[in-house]
């Protein structure tokens, strides 16, 4: 199973490369890497075997990041509007975006970074259309697909085929982004009680 030592961290070179496209028919072994990088985030999403393997609670992971430099991505995560995304992608394209730019309020973080980037915020296209092959899970079949996302959806998908590019979210970060919106606004403890 894939753990947290697995992931390579801000500093190592492959982190910053171009990762290249995945042969189709997919291969044995690539179907294999990307099941684990699923169940590696299934596993990080449960209570028990997160605490006794330690692993940060994620929504999503590149294959970059545990050193495979193929264009491979694993998500899962329910988003605002309690859609849930479980998405094994393979090659995943952009092919459409909005000029709308969005960032998560609070910022971004990363299973690769470990220092503090609180409050820098990304700035992200507000809606994307992807174009992929996808590996669903259930029946192990390779499909063609088109996707349309908006919002935290679309931050998270942003984020994982950056990797794909060898881009960072430390890259892009800024004190303030005067020309995007916060993609929800974050909760906040009531000051007055409620009556
Ligand atoms: C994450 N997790 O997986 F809204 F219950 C982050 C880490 C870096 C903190 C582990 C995360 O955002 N979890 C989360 C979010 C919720 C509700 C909840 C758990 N990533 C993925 C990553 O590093 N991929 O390469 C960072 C995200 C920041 C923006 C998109 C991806
Ligand atoms: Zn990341």
């Amino acid at each position: 199973m894939i753990t947290m030592k697995d992931i390579i961290r801000e500093g190592h070179k492959n982190l910053l490369k171009v990762a290249a496209p995945v042969k189709l028919p997919l291969s044995d072994k690539d179907k294999k890497t990307l099941n684990q990088m699923m169940e590696f985030i299934l596993n990080s999403q449960d209570k028990e075997i997160a605490e006794k393997y330690q692993l940060r609670g994620a929504v999503g992971l590149a294959a970059p990041q545990i050193n495979v430099l193929k264009r491979m991505l694993a998500v899962d995560f329910v988003d605002v509007d309690s859609v849930h995304y479980q998405l094994a992608l393979i090659n995943p394209l952009i092919t459409s975006h909005s000029e709308e730019l969005i960032y998560l309020p609070g910022g971004e973080g990363c299973l690769s970074v470990d220092r503090d980037t609180k409050l820098l915020l990304t700035p992200r296209y507000e809606s994307i259309k992807i174009e992929s092959f996808m590996l669903d899970i259930p029946t192990q079949n390779v499909y063609k697909v088109e996707i349309n996302l908006s919002g935290y959806a679309a931050i998270v998908l942003q984020h994982e085929i950056d990797h794909l590019d060898g881009i960072l979210y430390t890259s892009k970060m800024y004190e303030s982004i005067d020309n995007a919106k916060p993609a929800f606004e974050l909760e906040e403890d009531p000051q007055e009680p409620i009556t």
